[in-house]
This record gives structure tokens, C-alpha cells and sequence, in this order.
């Protein structure tokens, strides 16, 4: 694409959710850092969520997580979400925080759990109902540690059931987002490790069951824009989980490690429809912020995200198809990167402009007061947390 209106309107228009666990503390096994003006509860996580919103303009979505997430009144939350212009994206469940999921919850051996894992998925669909949210977002931490420990096949087939129930019970407008995690918690097996297992289940459940891409949980040396393209033409490509990562799961900034393969991430979804609102692709952020302040954090993901997306419109798509013809591996490959070495920041500044937005969000934010705000008035109380 190379006519710049267009490219404007496409980055305008693509929505980036936030999930309200990145508000929140959150740290590693070691030690959790509680920062200042953290929120308290929900309400206060869709507060912060509608700072990003404001300074980007392009971040209306935020995803929530149950328990963590779970209140009295999700009318209320919903109507605080709307007032404060932002909607509720995906209801992600949570089947790997109870005692009695130690052995695994849909796939557990025990039917009893089995059924208690399935319940807390069906409460995440009546949550879904409630808050007018399109999609639920499942992820699993089944798996085993020791060969011998479980039935790996056995497994494939209480999860297939769990699922079937599940999906059964989706409205007409609803989705379910199946993730995939290499390893952790389990290190033997998992029963949903990779982009194939997850496409698997889903072809078999339905058109309304896609898979979801968490940037950070694959083998080091995976191909992601492989699987990328792969699933975005057998129209399965549900949402991305937007982190980076250096070593595993580090759930680190979208864009911070590996700017080069986000682009070539976004290269393949500009290049097969993925931004089409149409396809309906869910860019989701799924990160946790230990030691950084956790709203200009954001700030910063939503921004690297769309500057990826801004260098994978400008490619040169004619002059890139014709190299390819003909079979230029030099052309090709020098028009590619002719666009990831184009510096975006001041057409990202104009469209912010355009929409009536500081070009800087990120120096917007710092110079708002909002942090300094926010670490007075939010005194007292817990604070909310990944976990909590
Ligand atoms: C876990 O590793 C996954 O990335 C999930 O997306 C998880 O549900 C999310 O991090 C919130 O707990
Ligand atoms: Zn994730
Ligand atoms: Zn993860």
C-alpha cells in the first residue's frame, strides 16, 4: 500500500485491546514490586486502560480476567467501561489458580474437576452476556510434568469435550479464542502446546472457535509470521496476545525485543486481510510490567505495535510481487526492508494529529499529572495484581 490516505485510514482504524491485568501489579516467582497509584479494583484497571485510550486513541478495547476481574455488577462495569468510551473485549478465563486444578482442570482425571473447570468456563460466557463481550479467551495450563503421568490421547479427549459443551453454549455474536503455550507450568507435556493442537480443536468445534498467537509462547527460532499467514488464510486466526519476549513467556513490552519480527508479524496480516475489520483479528496486549510504570508501558506497546503495522502498510506490495515473479531474491527481500528501515514516528505523529491527539503519546501521558494523580488518591486498600 503505498498511497498514504490509505495508509492513515488503516492505521486509525485498527484497534489494539489493553487487558486489565497490565494495570495491575504483577512480578516473577521472586518478588511482585507494588508500584504507586495502582488500581484497586476493576473499575480503577478501566480507569487507566481509558489514559491509553485517550493518549492513542486507537486502545477503546480492554480485556478482563476472571477471578481477578469478577465483580457484583458487571452492568455497572459496563456502563462505567462505556462512560469512560471504552467497551469490554475479551473475558479470559482462569482454570489454573485452584488447588484443585493441580493435576490439570479440563483435562483432569477426576470428572468431578473436569466439571468444575467446565462450570468456571460457562460462568465466563454468562460474563460475556453480561458485559456485551464478543470473546472468550481460554488457555489452558493442563499438561503433565513426568512421562507416564496421564493418558496424553485420554487428555485430547476430555479437553474435546470440555470444549464441545463450552462452545454450545455461544450466542450467535460470540467467539471462543483458543491459546496455545509451548511449556509452563507443565514441562512434559502440555495439552494445548502449539498453533496446530489449537487448530485442530477449533476446526472440529466450528466456524466460532479461532486460535490465538501469544507472541511469547513458542520454541526459540519459531516462525511466527509462518503461522500467521497459515491460519489468516484458513480464516482461523482469532486474536494475538501482543508481548515480547528474550527467553520464554517474559511478557515484556509488544515491540521491545524483537521490533524486526513483529514487523514481519504485521507484514502477514497486512498482506492477507488481517486488518480487514471484516476478518476480525483481536490485537490483544498480554503483558505484565514489573519494574516499569505501567500505563506509559502500555502506552509504549500500543505505540510499537502500531509502528510495525504503519512499516508493514508501506510496503511496496508491487514492486515486491513483481521481485517475486521474477524470482529477485535480492529485490524482494531489500523492498521488505526497505519499509521496516522507514521511520514511521512522524507519520504516526500526523495521524494522531488528524485525530485530535498530542503526536507524542507517550510525553502526553508523563506531562498529563495522571501518574502523579493517581499515586495520591489511590491510598488504602489492596491493591489489584496478577493474581489477585
Ligand atoms: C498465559 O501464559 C497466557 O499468556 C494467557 O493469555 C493468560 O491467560 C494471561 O496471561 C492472563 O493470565
Ligand atoms: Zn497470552
Ligand atoms: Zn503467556
Amino acid at each position: 500500500m503505498s498511497d498514504v490516505s490509505a495508509v492513515k485510514a488503516a492505521l486509525k482504524s485498527q484497534v489494539i485491546e489493553t487487558p486489565s491485568w497490565g494495570y495491575g501489579n504483577s512480578g516473577t516467582r521472586f518478588k511482585v514490586f507494588a508500584q504507586p497509584g495502582v488500581p484497586r479494583d476493576p473499575f480503577e484497571k478501566l480507569a487507566d486502560a481509558a489514559q491509553v485510550h485517550a493518549h492513542t486513541g486507537v486502545a477503546p478495547k480492554v480485556s478482563l480476567h476472571i477471578p481477578w476481574d469478577r465483580v457484583e455488577d458487571y452492568a455497572a462495569l459496563t456502563r462505567y467501561a462505556e462512560e469512560l468510551g471504552l467497551r469490554i473485549g475479551a473475558i479470559n478465563s482462569n482454570v489454573f489458580q485452584d488447588d484443585d486444578f493441580k493435576l490439570g482442570s479440563v483435562t483432569h482425571p477426576d470428572p468431578k474437576v473436569r466439571r468444575k473447570a467446565t462450570d468456571h468456563l460457562l460462568e465466563c460466557v454468562d460474563i460475556m452476556d453480561a458485559t456485551g463481550s464478543p470473546d472468550l479467551k481460554l488457555w489452558f495450563s493442563d499438561g503433565t510434568n513426568y512421562p507416564g503421568q496421564d493418558d496424553i490421547a485420554g487428555r485430547q479427549d476430555r479437553l474435546a469435550e470440555a470444549l464441545a459443551e463450552v462452545y454450545e453454549r455461544l450466542g450467535d455474536d460470540q467467539r471462543m479464542l483458543l491459546e496455545y503455550k509451548l511449556f509452563e507450568p507443565a514441562f512434559y507435556t502440555t495439552d494445548v502446546p502449539d498453533w496446530g493442537t489449537s487448530y485442530a480443536h477449533c476446526l472440529k468445534l466450528g466456524p466460532k472457535a479461532q486460535v490465538v498467537v501469544d507472541t511469547g509462547h513458542h520454541a526459540p527460532g519459531t516462525n511466527i509470521e509462518f503461522i500467521v499467514a497459515f491460519l489468516l488464510r484458513e480464516g482461523k486466526l482469532g486474536a494475538f496476545d501482543f508481548n515480547s519476549r528474550f527467553y520464554a513467556d517474559d511478557d515484556l513490552m509488544a515491540g521491545a525485543a524483537d521490533p524486526f519480527q513483529l514487523f514481519r508479524i504485521m507484514h502477514e496480516v497486512v498482506k492477507n486481510g488481517g486488518l480487514k475489520t471484516e476478518t476480525n483479528v483481536n490485537f490483544m496486549l498480554d503483558q505484565c510490567h514489573n519494574i516499569e510504570a505501567k500505563i506509559p508501558a502500555v502506552i509504549r506497546s500500543v505505540t510499537n505495535v502500531q509502528e510495525a503495522t504503519a512499516k508493514a502498510l508501506l510496503i511496496d506490495t508491487e514492486a515486491l510481487s513483481a521481485a517475486q515473479r521474477s524470482g529477485d531474491v535480492l529485490a524482494s527481500n531489500g523492498v521488505l526492508m526497505d519499509a521496516f528501515n522507514t521511520d514511521v514516528r512522524p507519520l504516526l505523529a500526523e495521524v494522531r494529529e488528524e485525530l485530535g491527539l498530542a503526536r507524542d503519546p507517550f510525553a502526553a501521558y508523563l506531562a498529563s499529572g495522571n501518574q502523579e494523580r493517581i499515586a495520591a488518591d489511590r491510598v488504602g486498600g489492596e491493591q489489584a495484581g496478577w493474581g489477585a
